[in-house]
């Protein structure tokens, strides 16, 4: 007897995040690019997409998520990527920091550590993986700090540290961008002297925030083509600070067993 497709197997559902992320659009772009018309893409988030995967592993059934590295999934998981042949997910991505217009003339210390903040997969990963084993976010940044003060060191070079000022930091609640917000959050306060609001919002509000100046700055940015549509819409009010991680990626992602490698292997 033949085997179901794939599809069949999981119903025709890819199991997406939260409908303002890039990688709905690119999952959606994906759907047309690779004739998959009779696929749906689920609406959640991180959370809900995470949980859902941990059910599906439990019981080996088949799943496709979207997914994205850095990501402590795939310490926990033994997860394969589909491979993009059409590059529907983009090439080489970053994530960038964006920042207000006017936030160098306003706070220029602020404005020179997030410029100077850049750091690996790997490190982003102790973080990440703290925080899903159960530690704060605000005690696995702290742990961070003690355990890498020679990058501390690199990124605060030269900063005279201020008196009080109020920095806003938008963000968006995936699982990287907890980890990045809460280390910058909290190497502002405790090493330069500045009060961080941290502003959890959706990924639109979030460029728009900074588009608008509710928010100084934000580290979720990810380019050239996970937000491009954010990136085009407000490029002309915001500032791009530069790469503060690159060689990320995004893309469907399925648990080793799942007999599928490519997107084109969706097809019924
Ligand atoms: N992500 C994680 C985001 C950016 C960070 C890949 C889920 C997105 O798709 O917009």
């Amino acid at each position: 007897s033949t085997q179901a497709s794939i599809g069949a197997q999981v119903d025709h559902k890819i199991i997406g995040i939260d409908p303002g992320a890039g990688i709905m659009t690119a999952t959606q772009k994906a759907i047309d690019d690779y004739g998959l018309s009779d696929w749906n893409l689920i609406e959640g988030s991180g959370a809900a997409m995470t949980a859902t995967l941990d059910k599906a592993i439990k019981k080996e059934e088949p799943i496709i998520i979207t997914g994205w590295t850095p990501h402590w999934m795939f310490a926990k998981y033994d997860l394969k990527y589909l491979e993009d042949p059409k590059k529907s997910y983009g090439d080489a991505e970053e994530i960038h920091t964006i920042a207000r217009l006017g936030l160098q003339e306003d706070h220029p210390e602020a404005y020179q550590f997030l410029t100077n903040f850049e750091w690996t997969e790997e490190e982003m990963g102790e973080m990440m993986i703290a925080i899903q084993d159960g530690t704060s976010a605000e005690q696995a940044a702290a742990d961070f700090v003690e355990a890498h003060p020679e990058r501390v060191a690199e990124w605060t070079n030269g900063i005279t540290p201020v008196d009080g000022e109020t920095i806003t930091l938008a963000f968006v609640a995936w699982d990287s961008e907890i980890a990045s917000t809460n280390l910058v959050k909290y190497i502002m306060q405790e090493e330069l002297g500045f009060t961080v609001k941290d502003l959890q919002v959706d990924a639109g509000p979030m460029w728009l925030g900074v588009a608008q100046g509710d928010a100084d700055a934000s580290l979720a940015a990810w380019l050239p083509l996970t937000h491009a549509d954010y990136w085009n819409q407000y490029q002309d009010k915001i500032e791009d600070l530069g790469a503060n991680m690159k060689g990320v990626k995004t893309g469907l992602v399925v648990p080793a067993y799942v007999d599928a490698n490519s997107i084109e292997d969706l097809v019924d």
